[in-house]
């Protein structure tokens, strides 16, 4: 087996507009927390166990069942492997891009071992946006929609476009957390002959397993498709469930196949580890996609998912106030503050409800989406969000007018 290193040439010049909004992540990304994880051990079990037949919206949990990120947040570490889009791009041979964009899709699960806790609710019109000078993307998402939960996002690069919503139905069974995604997710890659493809997904249920027996653990499973629409190729991929024992812990098995269905790749590995393709007709296989260390970490997040509520100086005065980092209730909890974690959680969310009583009542405005709106999708025919584009104008002109001491007010 050998393993894929990224081509040199994905240094890549970034268009001009897609670099500008990159103000204020000039600094080194945060990798590490500096905090002691002792949160009180409950039994997940003890808690949940009235609660069977609810889903994730009509459950109160005491804060310490919390992780310091927002579920805005959980969507943005979709691109922690964004990498293997980029190297999709410069690859003549369609089925091969398909291999890399399936890898992609699977590479979303493997920051979810280990996880077992709830990111914060997202208020509505939270927004949270995450930029990569480095890798040469851009990333915002709004929360558009407060019941049920809807976030829409949008990310950018020179040579992709990723968006979608993430809008998941969760019922708790009691012998497991069920979280099913229902948004499709949308990926438009620029080829090597300069053509745009059009690739479109749904992810697949994430549990909690384990609950009663008093060692939850998450499990990913289902059918997952990714159709190139372009050219009519597929790749499915099955992951399968954990079963009795584990004996299929996180294994994934896939192929990669024409429009007529033939399969020239297998994709074949585990969503916490590898995956290797193997193409068929010469028996090649190489490993194309390989998980990041995990070293160990509060609240066992990744690396990559500790940079993303880091509030560097450089980076306020370019951020919405509407950002998730600016959130005093996941600012505590992430500096071990449990306490005021809750009181400030409790807060905001009382606060977002006599909002939303005020609007029923009609003596506050309707709310709007800020930065997408609702269109149907011109190849899926399916209601999408779009996003207008907006928003780093906008946060370009608060930048400036912030580092020039003029008052500035985010529309
Ligand atoms: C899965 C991938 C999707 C976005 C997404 C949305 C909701 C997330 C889910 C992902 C992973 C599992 C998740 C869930 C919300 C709650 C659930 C974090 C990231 C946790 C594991 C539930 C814990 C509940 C107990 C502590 C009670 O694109």
């Amino acid at each position: 087996l050998r393993v894929l290193e990224p081509p040199a040439a994905v240094v890549h010049t970034p268009k001009s507009d897609v670099t500008i909004s990159f103000h204020g992540y000039e600094g080194p990304v945060r990798t590490n927390l500096n905090l002691k994880d002792d949160r009180p051990k409950l039994s997940l079990w003890n808690i949940l166990k009235s609660m069977i037949g609810k889903d994730m919206t009509k459950m109160t949990l005491p804060v310490s069942f919390n992780e310091p990120t927002s579920l805005l947040q959980r969507v943005a570490e979709d691109m922690e492997y964004s990498e293997l889009l980029n190297m999709a791009a410069l690859c003549p041979d369609s089925l091969r891009r398909l291999v890399l964009v399936g890898a992609f899709a699977a590479s979303e699960y493997s920051s979810t071992l280990l996880r077992v806790a709830k990111p914060f609710n997202p208020l509505l019109g939270e927004t949270f946006e995450y930029c990569r000078p480095d890798l040469k993307y851009r990333f915002i998402i709004e929360q558009v929609s407060h019941h049920p939960p809807i976030g829409a996002a949008f990310v950018e690069s020179d040579y992709w476009r990723y968006y979608g919503e993430s809008n998941v139905k969760s019922k708790f069974y009691g012998k497991s957390f069920d979280i099913r995604p229902l948004g499709t997710w949308y990926l438009e890659l620029k080829n090597p002959s300069g053509q745009f493809e059009l690739y479109t997904w749904k992810k697949i249920t994430s549990s909690v397993v384990g609950i009663v027996l008093g060692s939850p653990t998450i499990d990913n499973y289902g059918l997952m498709e990714i159709i190139n629409h372009t050219t009519g190729e597929v790749c499915v991929m099955d992951f399968k469930p954990r079963g009795w024992r584990g004996t299929n812990a996180y294994e994934v098995k896939g192929t990669v196949q024409t429009a007529d269905d033939t399969p020239v790749y297998t994709l074949v590995g585990h969503w916490n580890d590898k995956l290797v393709a193997r193409k068929l007709d010469s028996n090649q296989s190489e490993v194309v996609w390989q998980a990041h260390d995990r070293p160990p970490r509060p609240f066992n997040l990744t690396p990559f998912a500790i940079s993303l509520n880091a509030l560097p100086d450089s980076l306020k005065p370019w951020l919405a106030p509407t950002d998730t980092r600016f959130r005093p209730d996941q600012r505590a909890m992430e500096l071990g503050q449990y306490d005021l974690a809750a009181t400030e959680k409790n807060r905001l969310e009382e606060k977002q409800r006599s909002k939303r009583k005020a609007r029923e009542e009609g003596t506050l405005a309707e709310w709007k989406p800020r930065w997408f709106q609702l269109s149907e999708h011109p190849v899926t025919r399916e209601d999408y969000w779009e996003f207008t584009g907006e928003y780093w104008d906008i946060r370009e002109q608060a930048g400036r007018a912030h580092l020039a001491g003029e008052e500035f007010r985010w529309p």
